[in-house]
């Protein structure tokens, strides 16, 4: 089989395997919150987001990105051959595919880096006391975090199409709550998020390849929907945008001069199953709650 053969296979299979979530729905409501004001409640509920404005500050955002930017110059030594997925100390790191104009370092043509969430500064943010909350009133007193990755998006770099973040979970109970940290600001010149608020009330739509030629593999895109009524969301550094795994979201191109950079975890309730073989870049670590250890998880 031809390397192109190979690739045409493997992201046939993919797409069936995405494609298997088409049809499900996540009817559930949050009411009588405990800790989201009325506001964020109805923004849930209405929108499928909730926008927490000046969440972490300038300095930890900093922070956020140096650290990736040192895992990733350990991650790919100096003159090593062209790789899309690097694996180094528990993280995954992902370069773009479509090569970058101006690079001077490797972090210049990362796209993300998936797996971080076990350790330092990134798992500091998800026990954060402020952030459970809230995701309490929409999952439950027992969460997870299964899944985290920094996203890179350097000059040039395409975005990502329409897509519904469930696609990718083939769980046995939904939704799972996104939480989008913006570590510099996110402009529609840089590639800010847009979304198409109370598209989560939808099913899973079929998600199609992405077919421009030098595409990040795994990014899909949805086709059957009318997106007229998408707002980007503008985002200064700090601010954090939960979001509901159902919402149908993309980003734009970064056709700025300057990175857009963001930090991504995923949520879940703890004993949520996960389906015959868990995705690589997950990571279950529970966060609040009764544990792992109390849980059944993908037994047969
Ligand atoms: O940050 C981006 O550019 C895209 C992120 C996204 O769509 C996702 O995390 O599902």
């Amino acid at each position: 089989m031809s390397k192109e053969e190979q690739n045409n296979s493997s992201t046939e299979e993919f797409i069936n395997r995405i494609n298997k979530q088409k049809g499900r729905t996540s009817p559930q409501i949050v009411s009588k919150s405990k800790y989201l004001s009325a506001h964020q409640e109805k923004s849930w509920n209405e929108n499928g987001f909730i926008l927490i404005p000046h969440f972490s500050s300038d300095d930890k955002c900093e922070e956020i990105n140096q650290t990736v930017i040192d895992i990733v110059r350990s991650m790919v030594k100096k003159a090593e051959k062209f790789n899309h997925a690097y694996i180094d100390q528990g993280h995954i790191g992902i370069r773009e595919m479509k090569p970058s104009e101006k690079v001077e370092n490797i972090e210049d043509e990362m796209s993300k880096v998936f797996r971080l969430h076990q350790k330092g500064i990134f798992n500091e943010f998800i026990k954060r006391e402020d952030l459970l909350n809230v995701i309490e009133d929409i999952l439950g007193e027992n969460i997870d975090c299964f899944l985290s990755q920094f996203i890179f998006k350097n000059p040039g770099a395409w975005g990502q199409p329409w897509h519904q973040d469930s696609s990718y979970f083939p769980f046995d109970r939904s939704p799972q709550v996104g939480a989008w940290l913006a570590t510099s600001p996110a402009t529609k010149e840089n590639g800010c998020l847009v979304v198409l608020p109370g598209s989560q009330k939808e099913p899973i739509h079929e998600h199609l390849p992405d077919e421009r030629p030098g595409s990040n593999y795994g990014y899909t895109e949805i086709k059957d929907h009318n997106f007229e009524k998408e707002i980007p969301l503008l985002l200064d550094t700090g601010d954090l945008l939960l979001f509901h795994s159902f919402l149908m979201h993309k980003s734009y191109d970064n056709k700025s001069n300057r990175r857009r950079t963001a930090m991504v975890y995923h949520f879940a309730e703890t004993g949520t199953r996960f389906g015959d073989i868990d995705s690589p870049t997950n990571e279950w670590i529970s966060v609040r709650g009764k544990g792992l250890a109390t849980t059944y998880k993908n037994s047969t």
